[in-house]
């Protein structure tokens, strides 16, 4: 008899190496939960965009847009509602609590000082607020980094394998790239745009000196997470779309094809605003949305944290 053939989510992991700080990435996560009552809730969180390489020793890549707010800001509020959070983002985007003082718009990070090097009056009693939340569940919080999809794919398996239980919840919001370069595909320097180089693109560049991308598809990962890594745990998804017209279909879509409980679906241009939530016992869709008032001092976070939790615990006493 024939043997069956490797899905292409296990031969993602064969063809695609590790990174290199995997093993303290997984010992991180054991310790975190070596503190961890067996009975507390606990939740991944995944935040911010991957990167796709385009060179092993990387000077291009492509990726997925998403600055952090909806990872760092849900964390914040799982936090509050007694969770512990592992927090799995992109190196760089937004922080639990740090990010209401990064990136924003209008303020750099001299702006926060006057003249003598303390902090401006205006912004002490901000600073305070978020300094002694940060502080007050720094021991509930795991932050892991990652860079590339390669990362955030090893570092998702890892994780869950771990974690597997009823009393976690998976919160995928990070925004994964769908195309990559598989490793044994990728030049190992820098792609060379000029004629005269032409060896060094490894056929990247054609005659015209066009940059050719051939992209393979990212293996549906979240088949696997709830079928194997993580199929004691509550998953949560979401779908980004930018057409209207597709969010609704695209996101059923995901829920039968994967089989999990939560799909939460967004378009991008008004995601602090409104997502639907689609699950898998209700027929209809479930609109969570705020006004521009409400938004001056809330975050839609609060209002999606706030139902999901009540779900949570649906699921943790229906004893999955
Ligand atoms: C999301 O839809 C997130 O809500 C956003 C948040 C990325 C829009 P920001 O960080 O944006 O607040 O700026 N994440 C997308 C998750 C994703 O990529 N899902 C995949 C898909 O849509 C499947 S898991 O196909």
């Amino acid at each position: 008899m024939e043997a069956a053939a490797a899905l292409p989510e296990d031969k993602y992991f064969q063809e695609n190496p590790k990174p290199v700080y995997l093993d303290s990435l997984i010992e991180q996560t054991r310790a975190f939960l070596n503190t961890h009552d067996k009975d507390e809730k606990i939740v991944l969180v995944t935040s911010g965009g991957t990167s796709v390489p385009l060179e092993s020793n990387t000077v291009r890549f492509i990726d997925n847009f998403s600055a952090g707010t909806r990872g760092a800001s849900s964390a914040e509020q799982f936090l509050f509602k007694g969770y512990r959070v592992i927090f799995l983002h992109r190196e760089f985007s937004l922080q639990p609590f740090n990010r209401h003082f990064i990136r924003t718009k209008n303020l750099n990070f001299l702006d926060y000082f006057n003249a003598e090097g303390q902090i401006d009056e205006k912004y002490l009693d901000d600073i305070k607020s978020m300094k002694s939340m940060a502080e007050k569940y720094k021991d509930a919080l795991l932050m892991l980094p990652f860079t590339t999809v390669n990362d955030y794919l090893w570092s998702l398996r890892s994780i869950a394998k771990l974690l597997n239980n009823n009393n976690a919840m998976f919160y995928l919001a990070a925004a994964v790239s769908d195309f990559y370069v598989p490793y044994g595909k990728l030049p190992e320097h820098k792609i060379q745009s000029r004629s005269e180089f032409q060896d060094k693109s490894e056929g990247k560049v054609n005659k015209s000196g066009q940059l050719i991308l051939d992209l393979d598809p990212v293996p549906k990962f979240l088949r696997k997470l709830v079928q194997n890594w993580a199929n004691k745990s509550m998953i949560v998804s979401f779908k980004l779309e930018t057409d209207e017209d597709l969010l609704i279909t695209k996101a059923k879509q995901a829920l039968k094809n994967y089989n999990h409980q939560l799909v939460i679906g967004n378009i991008l241009s008004t995601r602090h605003k409104e997502v639907v939530v689609l699950s898998e016992e209700e027929e209809s869709e479930h609109w969570i949305k705020i006004s521009d008032e409400t938004l001056k001092n809330h975050s839609i976070e609060e209002f999606i944290i706030e139902d999901i939790t009540k779900r949570h615990e649906k699921w943790m006493s229906n004893d999955n």
